[in-house]
């Protein structure tokens, strides 16, 4: 961690170009004083020549979910074998998304989904979420990036992807990360999939990350790359950040499931790749 250093404080300034950072061209780094005091992340050693900068955020800070500026929740509507439902989904408070899952007055299994679909989409770049696991079957929370151009048929990954930077059905300390593209049909629906453990204590808080470059797909699980591919070439669209959580058999019987369970996220953040030093560059 002794690498690492917050980025973006106290600068907000135009940059100039770097070939090969085009998401980044022409924008300004954004200034997120309030992350002082926060915990960091443990970010892969940037290109030469560039450095991580923080692009977005979401600390779940505050009494209410930001749904002006970041967030949007589906209205409330089946979901494989249960509900998503806008009532599971709150701020705890001391700076944690819970995301609940339960069985409502009329039998419903309802669970929650929020997206930043319309208000943050994004492509490429190192997107990172700090959460924690459920502990009951049938189920599971995720962490992902969407774009309805994954149903491009054609072009591996390259007009749309859906990417799994985290999904656990399972309460074996296994996750699930995967790449999804050509839509969902039997016909055309391609996938490339990991599933590594997440080592000792399973249970407790890890943090979840994508380094969506040029040339792979690279995910981390607590600072550490746990898996690469570039099976689907690399998409070009803008996604959506994706919180939610699903009842289905994937994740097991739910009937068999002591609830309410749920899922607790620390927060969200974005960063992307900018010339190193621009802040002194561009005064
Ligand atoms: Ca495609
Ligand atoms: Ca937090």
């Amino acid at each position: 961690m002794s690498a690492f250093r917050f980025c973006c404080l106290a600068l907000s300034a135009f940059l100039s170009v770097l070939p090969g950072l085009a998401s980044a061209a022409g924008t300004a780094v954004p200034d997120f004083p309030e992350l002082a005091g926060e915990l960091p992340d443990a970010l892969p050693a940037p290109p030469a020549g560039t450095e991580w900068r923080l692009v977005w955020h979401d600390e779940f800070d505050g009494a209410e979910i930001d749904l002006k500026e970041k967030w949007e929740i589906p209205e409330f509507r089946v979901r494989r074998d249960g509900f998503w439902a806008p009532e599971t989904l709150s701020l705890t408070g001391d700076g944690f998304l819970k995301m609940s899952v339960f069985k409502d007055e009329s039998g419903r299994f309802l669970s929650g989904c929020l997206r930043s679909r319309g208000k943050y989409e994004k492509a490429k770049g190192f997107f990172v979420a700090r959460m924690n696991s459920p502990h009951e079957t049938g189920h599971w929370p995720a962490f992902w990036l969407y774009t309805p151009e994954i149903g491009n048929i054609g072009n591996g990954s390259v007009d749309g992807a859906e990417i799994d930077i985290m999904e656990k059905p399972w309460l074996d300390g296994k996750v699930n990360l995967a790449v999804h593209w050509d839509g969902y049909s039997k016909e055309h629906h391609q996938v490339v999939y990991s599933m590594p453990a997440l080592g000792p204590s399973p249970d407790g808080f890890h943090t979840y990350a994508l380094w969506w470059g040029d040339e792979a797909y690279r995910f981390y699980i607590d600072g550490k790359q746990v898996w690469e591919t570039a099976a689907a070439g690399i998409c070009e669209v803008p996604t959506y950040i994706k919180l939610s959580d699903e009842v289905g058999q994937w994740g097991g019987d739910i009937s068999k499931a002591n609830l309410p369970d749920e899922t607790l996220v620390d927060y969200v953040r974005v960063y992307d790749l900018f010339p190193a030093g621009a802040e002194t560059a561009a005064e």
